[in-house]
């Protein structure tokens, strides 16, 4: 065979990759490149422009010192094209080379990017599968074929049985049901005594990018003063064993819960990680595994964490693949509000989307709940354009890739899909969000209240998002009790509550909610 160019994307770092265990270390070349393209398609949040470039750049380092061949090309080097094309053209040119070997990347755009190269650059390239994840196309397509409708749940068992994964030795789910998610939803604890995270040290590397950040991408969303994500493998694996040992314990019963100035609670924190290669699902998953086996951590927690990874993540993925790309283009709902500025700004008296926000700005990170009822409610409830909303999410966390980022906004959020990801619209009024966390206590509207100048605009706007598409939704089966209560309302509470929701929807393009 003669030499090959192999190129590793950004969320591609993982070594015991096709791409790398198969490379010729003498003659391949490995080709890893910061192309502004990548960086700007959707400007995306300073932190996680830094996350990947330092870890691509450790990365890089690792594989040098492993006798690989690596060719490393810095977005401020003079000669850098700004996109994979241009990189792939010039090295290919450079070194003289015939032969491009890619894996299959994360995003339906790149991989048309690469279907292009036959015509653009007159080369075919050798497309790996990513054996990262634990579900293969192959697989997902086979179980969904001929299924009506498609649900992680029975999904979930599959890839349980599959893996063995918290199985009994008859097969038989561990604790006797495949799933606990009931126990998992305790509002958040009285006194907060939450872990402290690791912060990690920056080397010379990761101040080298925070100071290429800042002077290229200063017009990007976000703060690096607070940046703190591992950028190797090693630390990668050093939260890993925060989590496992201090928070995974109680990772079940406050899963679901929110609290002001709590980026974290027990959550992971580790999907950044997972999502660039730097931790495999698998390794995750069984140290769950063995943490319970070990007695170190209950079932409710360990099942409800491994039912995140090997369930949702994975399901996730199967859905963008088998219905990309016409899924991209779906907005069952007609959902065409522009987005309003305070999901940027985070100038907004709603305490619990300004807090959101903040987080946001200030980690890269929010938790699930919080993308899910409280920035994606409202997104939901006040019919914000799917696409502008897709584009926020996919900017603003570094753990964004639209694979992921597309199934669980469009999909499980928004209900833009119609249905696909989940079986009716995750909207709730603000009573779900006083339940679940402490932000109603110190902000400027009132939880209870549905109507009047301080009502809560989660509520008005929930019963008017079930009124408007009462043609859509009326007929769900997971949902009588809100249309029955929204017809005992009678016609003038309901004529109220949907003046009060277009008067939200009016103060919220004044800037004014
Ligand atoms: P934990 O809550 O501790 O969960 C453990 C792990 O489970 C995560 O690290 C993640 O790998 C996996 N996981 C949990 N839920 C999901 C899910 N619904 N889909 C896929 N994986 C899941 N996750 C991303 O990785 N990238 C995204 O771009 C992304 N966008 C989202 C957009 C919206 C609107 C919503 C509602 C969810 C999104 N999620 C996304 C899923 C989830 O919110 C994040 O994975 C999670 O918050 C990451 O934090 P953690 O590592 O602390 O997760
Ligand atoms: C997200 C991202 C960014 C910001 N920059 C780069 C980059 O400069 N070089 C690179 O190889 N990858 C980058 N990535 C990750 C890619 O966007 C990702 O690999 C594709 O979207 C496929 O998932
Ligand atoms: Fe959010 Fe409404 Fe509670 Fe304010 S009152 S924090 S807007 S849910």
């Amino acid at each position: 065979m003669t030499a090959a160019l192999r190129l590793i994307l950004g969320d591609q770092l993982t070594p015991d990759l096709p791409i790398l265990t198969q490379a010729d270390r003498q003659r391949d070349i490995i080709l890893l490149c910061e192309v502004r393209e990548e960086a700007t398609y959707v400007k995306h949040h300073q932190q996680k422009i830094a996350f990947l470039f330092s870890a691509m750049r450790h990365f890089a380092a690792e594989l040098r010192e492993q006798g690989y061949h690596v060719r490393y090309v810095t977005l401020d080097d003079p000669a850098n094209s700004g996109s994979f094309d241009g990189e792939v053209a010039r090295a290919l040119q450079e070194h003289g080379l015939t032969r491009v070997i890619v894996t299959e990347p994360g995003e339906w755009r790149v991989l048309q990017k690469f279907r292009n190269w036959p015509e653009q650059l007159a080369i075919t390239p050798v497309i790996l599968p990513d054996t990262r994840f634990l579900c293969s196309h192959e697989t997902f397509t086979g179980w969904a074929r001929g299924k009506k409708q498609l649900r992680m749940e029975f999904f979930y068992r599959l890839m349980r049985q599959q893996h063995n994964m918290l199985l009994q030795p008859d097969g038989a789910p561990e604790g006797g049901a495949w799933n606990f998610d009931k126990e998992n939803r305790k509002p958040p604890p009285a006194k907060a005594a939450f872990p402290p995270r690791h912060a990690h040290a920056h080397s010379a590397i990761t101040r080298e990018v925070l100071a290429l950040v800042k002077t290229y991408f200063a017009d990007h969303f976000g703060a690096l003063e607070a940046f703190d994500y591992a950028v190797t493998r090693s630390g990668a694996l050093q939260d890993l064993d925060f989590f496992i040992s201090r928070c995974l314990p109680h990772f079940g019963d406050y899963q679901d819960a929110m609290m002001v100035g709590e980026a974290y609670l027990y959550h992971a924190r580790l999907s950044a990680y997972l999502n660039a290669g730097l931790l495999l699902p698998l390794e995750v998953c069984q140290r769950a595994e063995v943490a319970y086996r070990a007695g170190q951590a209950p079932l409710n927690a360990v099942e409800g964490f491994i039912r995140q990874i090997l369930g949702w993540r994975e399901f996730i993925r199967g859905i963008y693949w088998l219905q990309m790309p016409g899924y991209a283009a779906l907005n069952t709902l007609n959902a065409t509000e522009p987005l309003p500025d305070f999901y940027w700004t985070a100038e907004t008296r709603m305490h619990c989307v300004a807090e959101a926000v903040r987080q946001t700005r200030d980690h890269a990170y929010s938790h699930h709940i919080q993308r899910l009822m409280v920035t994606g409610n409202f997104a939901l409830l006040a019919g914000l354009d799917v696409r502008q909303v897709q584009e926020w999410y996919l900017a603003v966390y570094a753990d964004a890739y639209e694979w992921v980022e597309m199934p669980n906004t469009l999909g499980m959020a928004l209900f833009g899909d119609g249905g696909i990801v989940g079986s009716k619209p995750y909207a709730a009024s603000g009573k779900y969000i006083k339940r679940m966390s402490n932000y109603c206590r110190g902000c400027a509207y009132d939880p209870e209240a549905t109507t009047g100048p301080t009502a809560c605009p989660f509520n008005a706007l929930y019963w008017d998002f079930m009124a408007r598409h009462a043609a859509k939704l009326g007929g769900n089966q997971r949902m009588p009790y809100v249309y029955a209560t929204w017809e005992k309302f009678g016609p003038a509470k309901q004529q109220a509550i949907r003046q009060q929701a277009q008067d939200i929807l009016a103060r919220m393009r004044a800037g004014a909610l």
